[in-house]
């Protein structure tokens, strides 16, 4: 990465050790956020106790001075984004309560664009509630197996309003949820983009790893939990340091355009653990390690439209990463691999998407940087560049991260069902996105986000309407060909359930482990065929039973519509039927139709 090595050279001549000057605010009153160059600070811990974890979040938002908009989870002592801590079998109970106000759709200088369906209030009931808003909110819990009803991970139906009373969310995490790391964010139709941009989101963790892989035994652990935000410098020019990249342009979102050096200026700025890292400078965070430290880190890509392709690099050179886990889920779930870990010097995270390696910290007297490496989002996507994240300096008295996995672990029990790699699908469905534009003599006007099943007619998926896209039964595995048919790089994930990633555009490939959101490659002109990954779908948990979502994790491009609806049917119903009876929720749907086939 030779030029990469020259963007580097900016961060050694800056000066960046200033104090957190937002983090001695008031909790009530703002979103309090470190300063740029700080120390990566560590989120809390909430931990389960006897089998029961009870957290009580509020969700509260603010403007800085600069028109940021914030918003931000809180425990009950005044915790940002607690990551919350629990075992399979535990029960979780939390108490969500609506902090929100609508100062920031007054506030000056506001260009958010709302689509408000009601006024908040108009119906109260937090399971049943049409109301989606910038001030409503609920959870999803992404990547737990857990039912898609309200109180556990509905995110159709259920609608907090601001001053509601506490919401709470009451589920027990299955036995066989796989150890690893899982997030929680809110999932508004419309507003995921804003809340999540703001920083609303936090980690997850189902404790035993190290029962899946006793290679992480009594590691040291760290979450990382890295975000995007608007720009804090967005008229800045790029570091002089950089080379000079073509014209700088705006995408079909709105958002600086994919400039296809791995230079210029970045879509949006990235935080780390809330310090954040802007551009023109990239001043990154800190993190301290013991001289060559065997750490677990714990990477969780909380950005709302960002891709990240993570290295750590010594003398300008790329370590090798132990991966151990994607998406929550031990690379050795198959059964059949031991402790198997996949060693890689880059990993692409795509924004929902989580990762967890090994990482050897450098010897005395290195200096060490954590960065994300550019990714290449197509000629519509965004820019993604090279940039820094955090330094990694080697001390003697570096302070252990808080949490230390067991060091003589039980090993989990072998899995109950067969591996999903080796069960036959019954079926094959074929799915793509696409994009329009409103007008399409006009690269500049607005763009319609579409998630089909081939052979429907494309739509933006709407809120109001019950009826699923898809019909499946619970017990099946089916195979779905996830086709790109646009010019940007698109995130595929699924509520309630896991995948395998069986095709690469069409060419088998050997990747026997499990994910929740995969990058489904852009189209360029000269494809012969759209581009496609081919997913091996796993609805036999009887948690899947019920009516969810899937979506692109880019979530304006989720906002704009780009999201489907399933409905996984007991095993004992009748044959699925995409024609079965709509469940219109509080109007009916009229405009368009799902029995196209
Ligand atoms: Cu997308």
């Amino acid at each position: 990465m030779p030029r990469f090595a020259i963007a580097l050279i900016a961060f050694f001549s800056l000066a960046h050790l200033c104090p957190g000057v937002r983090a001695q605010q008031s909790p009530n009153t703002s979103c309090p956020r470190p300063s740029p160059g700080t120390a990566v600070p560590e989120p809390e811990d909430l931990r389960s106790h006897n089998g029961v974890l009870r957290v009580d979040l509020t969700v509260r938002n603010f403007t800085e001075p600069d028109g940021a908009k914030r918003f931000c989870y809180f425990d009950a002592n005044g915790n940002q984004s607690p990551t919350l801590r629990l075992s399979p079998g535990d029960l979780l109970i939390l108490n969500l309560k609506n902090d929100l106000t609508d100062a920031l759709e007054t506030a000056p200088g506001s260009t958010q664009n709302h689509h408000h369906a009601t006024a908040a209030g108009k119906n109260s009931d937090p399971c049943d509630n049409n109301t989606m808003s910038l001030t409503s909110t609920n959870l999803h819990f992404h990547g737990l197996t857990v039912p898609a009803v309200c109180h556990q991970d509905d995110v159709l139906r259920t609608s907090i309003q601001p001053g509601a009373p506490p919401f709470q969310y009451k589920f027990r995490i299955p036995e066989n949820e796989p150890p690893g790391l899982y997030w929680y964010h809110p999932h508004i139709h419309g507003f995921s983009k804003a809340q999540v941009l703001g920083g609303a989101s936090g980690a997850l963790i189902i404790e035993g790893i190290e029962r899946a892989n006793k290679e992480v035994a009594g590691l040291p652990e760290r979450v990382l939990i890295i975000r995007d935000q608007d720009l804090l410098n967005p008229n800045a020019p790029p570091a002089k340091s950089e080379p000079v990249v073509p014209k700088f342009l705006v995408d079909h979102d709105g958002d600086a355009a994919n400039t296809g050096t791995g230079f210029g200026k970045p879509a949006k700025d990235l935080s780390i653990n809330f310090v954040p890292v802007p551009y023109p400078d990239y001043p990154p965070a800190a993190i301290q390690m013991k001289p060559q430290e065997r750490q677990f880190w714990r990477v969780l890509n909380a950005s709302a439209i960002t891709y990240l392709n993570l290295a750590v690099l010594y003398k300008h050179a790329p370590q090798q990463l132990g991966v151990v886990a994607l998406d929550g889920v031990p690379l050795n779930t198959n059964g059949a691999t031991g402790d198997f870990i996949s060693w890689q010097n880059h990993l692409g995270v795509p924004p929902g998407g989580r990762v967890e390696f090994i990482v050897t910290g450098p010897p005395a007297g290195v200096s060490g940087l954590l960065v994300t490496r550019t990714v290449d989002t197509g000629l519509g996507g965004e820019n993604d560049p090279n940039r820094m994240l955090a330094t990694i300096t080697a001390a003697q008295d570096a302070p252990e991260p808080r949490s230390i996995l067991a060091s003589s672990p039980l090993p989990l029990p072998p899995p109950t069902q067969p591996w999903l790699g080796n069960v036959t699908p019954v079926r094959t469905r074929k799915l793509y996105f696409s994009e329009t534009l409103l007008d399409p003599n006009d690269p500049n006007s607005a763009t319609t986000f579409y998630l089909t099943v081939d052979g429907q007619t494309p739509k933006p998926f709407d809120p109001a309407s019950g009826i699923p896209d898809i019909i499946a039964k619970q017990g099946d595995v089916e195979d779905w060909i996830i086709e790109n048919r646009s010019t940007e790089l698109h995130a595929f994930h699924i509520h309630q359930l896991h995948f395998m990633l069986v095709a690469w555009d069409g060419v088998a490939i050997n990747e026997p482990f499990l994910r929740d959101t995969i990058n489904v490659p852009f189209h360029s002109a000269a494809d012969l065929q759209y581009p496609s990954v081919r997913l091996r779908m796993d609805f036999r948990d009887p948690n899947t039973i019920g009516t969810f979502v899937y979506h692109c994790h880019l979530l304006e491009h989720e906002d704009g519509g780009m999201m489907g609806l399933i409905r996984v049917e007991p095993a004992d119903s009748a044959p699925a039927s995409e024609k079965s009876t709509p469940s219109p929720r509080t109007r009916s749907v009229t405009s368009h139709s799902t029995t196209e086939n």
